[in-house]
């Protein structure tokens, strides 16, 4: 892309109403505008983001055996009597009325509907296990929606949804789907710790949430600091594996970590002191198992192997796929702007032209933009007018990974300048070995 074509409405100024950094730069950058408090419209840069994040997410969730589908915004508010929870919601629910004066409402969330769907097509043991899932737009009318996509009234979900015919089964979907999180985070330059949770509207007796510490997050975290050792890394895991999964589950979550929902003092007070940490953090998923809470209230049943009907054991998964994107930044900016984690970044490496308009930086820019485009790589290629420290300004701000500084002085000893965002450093390389080394650190992915 060239920035000249692209429209990329970057803010000089901070913002006033961000309280938080991710909120401000998101909005300096030309991420997201508001359009009405706890709405976002998506600006081409944040698009470009969400669907990177969306695209790890879809990736993780089909490796661990899900089945992604889509399922509408609007649903009818007759489920939600099935299931109880239409009253039982609140005013958290955006209701709506149809021209036929029927009972409408913007999901918030997606286990009435799933259950509709699942009731209607699978009556037999021999279908299941089954786990499907879509990501979609909810709408929670959050009393305080703040500190931008992070509380959202409107924001991106992923929600999934496991049937089983047994408590065992399902338990292992549980830690399938902890395990299958632990990697989306990762992928996405995230630590995200999951520790024991309350199961809040959802319901269920397991549930965990996964935070990413952040000083701004909006919930407190008590937690042994043995657990922010633990790494996931390349492990192979086989998601089928009943052992391999409860393995990685006790593994991450022997040691104590809660939020305060469930947080226990004396149990806290067990470990040695100096591991002891009090701090705050973004929930960025959960995973709940219910049991038959929805299946029993709904008749969603199978037959079972001996031939009797039983409701079947669920659990649902959640990812705030819009919240990642504030979490990513509160983990990873500094006072210029975001830095992006490689595995998310809108485009892979900036090209930065110090004399737009000289033949030879010119057609230098150019074929750097052809050999990175050839090898599957997506450049940012500041080709504006601009006096370089504009230029510079904008692409710390937007966080690109990687800078590719182009200028008549360093051509004439053909060489140009690749510099890294995280650590500022640069180093003279002819174009093609910058081209090169880009590649290589992408193909590492
Ligand atoms: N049905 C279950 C799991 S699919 C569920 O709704 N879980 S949840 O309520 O925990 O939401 C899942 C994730 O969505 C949360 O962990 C959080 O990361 C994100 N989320 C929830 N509310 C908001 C909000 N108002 N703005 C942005 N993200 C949110």
């Amino acid at each position: 892309m060239r920035l000249s074509r692209y429209f990329l409405p970057v803010l000089k100024e901070n913002p006033s109403e961000a309280q938080i950094v991710s909120h401000r730069l998101m909005l300096r950058a030309g991420m997201i505008k508001q359009s009405s408090a706890g709405i976002y419209s998506w600006l081409p840069l944040g698009f470009k983001v969400l669907r990177k994040l969306e695209n790890i997410v879809h990736e993780e969730q089909v490796r661990a055996g899900h089945i992604p589908m889509l399922m509408p915004t609007l649903q009818s508010a007759d489920l939600w009597r099935e299931s109880g929870r239409y009253d039982d919601y609140g005013q958290e629910m955006l209701r709506i009325k149809d021209r036929h004066d029927r009972d409408m409402l913007f999901g918030p969330t997606n286990e009435e509907l799933i259950t509709d769907i699942f009731r209607a097509h699978v009556g037999s043991y021999k279908d299941l296990p089954l786990t499907l899932y879509h990501i979609q737009w909810k709408f929670r009318d959050e009393i305080r929606p703040r500190f931008g996509v992070m509380r959202g009234r409107e924001f991106f979900m992923k929600d999934g949804y496991n049937f089983d015919l047994t408590k065992e089964d399902a338990l292992h979907a549980y830690n399938r789907h902890l395990v299958s999180y632990l990697r989306t985070y990762e992928r996405m330059g995230l630590q995200a710790i999951p520790m024991r949770a309350d199961g809040g509207p959802i319901g269920g007796d397991y549930t965990h949430e996964f935070l990413v510490l952040a000083e701004t997050g909006e919930s407190e975290v008590f937690y042994d600091s043995a657990v922010t050792d633990l790494t996931f890394g390349d492990r192979d895991i086989d998601y089928d594996s009943v052992e391999q999964c409860q393995a990685v589950l006790e593994e991450f979550t022997s040691k104590y970590a809660r939020t305060d929902e469930t947080h226990d003092e004396a149990l806290f007070n067990d470990i040695p002191e100096d591991r002891r940490r009090v701090a705050r953090g973004i929930e960025v998923g959960q995973i709940f198992y219910f049991g038959t809470k929805y299946s029993e209230a709904m008749n969603a049943v199978v037959q079972g192997p001996d031939g009797k009907q039983v409701p079947v054991h669920m659990g649902s998964h959640g990812i705030g796929v819009s919240r990642l994107m504030g979490a990513i930044i509160e983990a990873s900016h500094d006072d210029k702007g975001i830095i992006w984690p490689e595995g998310v970044t809108p485009y892979h490496c900036g090209i930065v032209n110090l004399k737009q308009g000289d033949e030879e930086a010119d057609a230098a820019c150019d074929a750097l933009y052809s050999s990175l485009t050839a090898l599957g790589l997506e450049p940012l290629y500041d080709d504006r007018n601009e006096r370089a420290g504009g230029k510079f300004a904008t692409m710390d701000l937007i966080g690109l990974p990687w800078r590719i500084t182009v200028g008549p002085r360093g051509l004439k000893n053909g060489v140009v300048e690749l510099t890294s965002r995280r650590t500022g450093e640069s180093e003279e390389l002819p174009p093609e070995a910058a081209v090169q080394k880009v590649a290589e650190i992408y193909a590492e992915l």
